[in-house]
């Protein structure tokens, strides 16, 4: 009997070991591309926990030390001249990850063309997709992105916050069909790729509405403004889901005894607070 117990304990203790915590899958892996020093061709190896799809002939791509914020290497794709694109084509590396408890992806990055024109992203663009969807690129109304780009920001929207897998891309992707090419090599450099946790990975508090860590009367404020309202079931302020109509919540009493239960409360590690 103690025999079979310690088995189960030790079984236990192996499982346990083998899931990742919920805080270990959300970091992004070798964000800053030092795992492997160089590699002369993703088309070839993938870096350290991304995969790299990179059309041969379309595109080049490679973790260089020619430019880093962080340690010694960054991630590097480029178009190439005269190759005929469709408006599309596309050169990225992808990770999974899950994003529940994220609260921003931040990375810096470089663009420079190759005989030093004006890079059009309007021609070519440089992107941050989830799960296919582009949700961060540069505004296409600035006539020339060329340039060092530091701590750019994706505020991690709710739709990627639900509890499974993500897939997040970084890459290069072609806006216009030309036949002939382009007369240039558009060429984009990443480093220190992070994902930045809610509250320091103390996650969000039901009630916290604004995500700053704190259940508070700026909350209640964001709760009064929808008082009374039908609400998507999934919606952030539906906190209770006991009163919903077949596909729709309300934002009512049940929601906000809720947050009163958390009232005045913070999400931060127990050691920061
Ligand atoms: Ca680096
Ligand atoms: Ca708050």
């Amino acid at each position: 009997m103690t025999r079979n117990l310690i088995v189960i304990g030790a079984m236990m203790a192996m499982l346990l070991a083998a899931n990742p915590t919920q805080a270990d899958i959300c970091e992004i892996v070798n964000g800053s591309f030092e795992d492997n020093g160089r590699i002369n061709n993703l088309a070839d190896q993938d870096p350290n926990g991304w995969i790299a799809e990179i059309p041969p002939g379309q595109f080049t791509a490679k973790t260089d030390a020619s430019w880093s914020t962080d340690g010694s290497f960054s991630l590097n794709i480029a178009s190439q001249w005269f190759q005929a694109f469709t408006a599309g084509d596309t050169a990225k590396v992808s990770q999974q990850i899950c994003l529940a408890d994220v609260d921003e992806i931040k990375f810096d990055m470089k663009l420079e063309t190759y005989t030093g024109a004006k890079w059009n992203p309007n021609d070519v663009t440089v992107f941050v997709m989830i799960d296919d969807n582009i949700v961060w690129e540069p505004n296409n109304a600035v006539p020339d992105i060329r340039g060092i780009h530091l701590e750019q920001v994706y505020e991690v929207e709710d739709q990627y916050r639900a509890d499974e897998l993500h897939t997040i891309s970084f890459g290069l992707m072609v806006n216009v069909d030309t036949a002939s090419g382009f007369f240039e090599f558009y060429r984009a450099w990443w480093d220190n790729i992070e994902s930045v946790l809610i509250c320091n990975g103390g996650g969000v508090l039901a009630g916290d509405f604004n995500r700053d860590c704190y259940v508070d009367m700026n909350d209640l404020k964001l709760a009064a403004d929808v008082w009374l309202a039908e609400v998507p079931a999934s919606d952030r302020y539906n906190l209770n889901q006991d009163d919903d109509t077949e596909t729709n919540g309300i934002v009512n009493f049940m929601d906000f005894s809720i947050l009163a239960g958390n009232w005045l409360l913070n999400s931060y590690p127990q050691e920061q607070q």
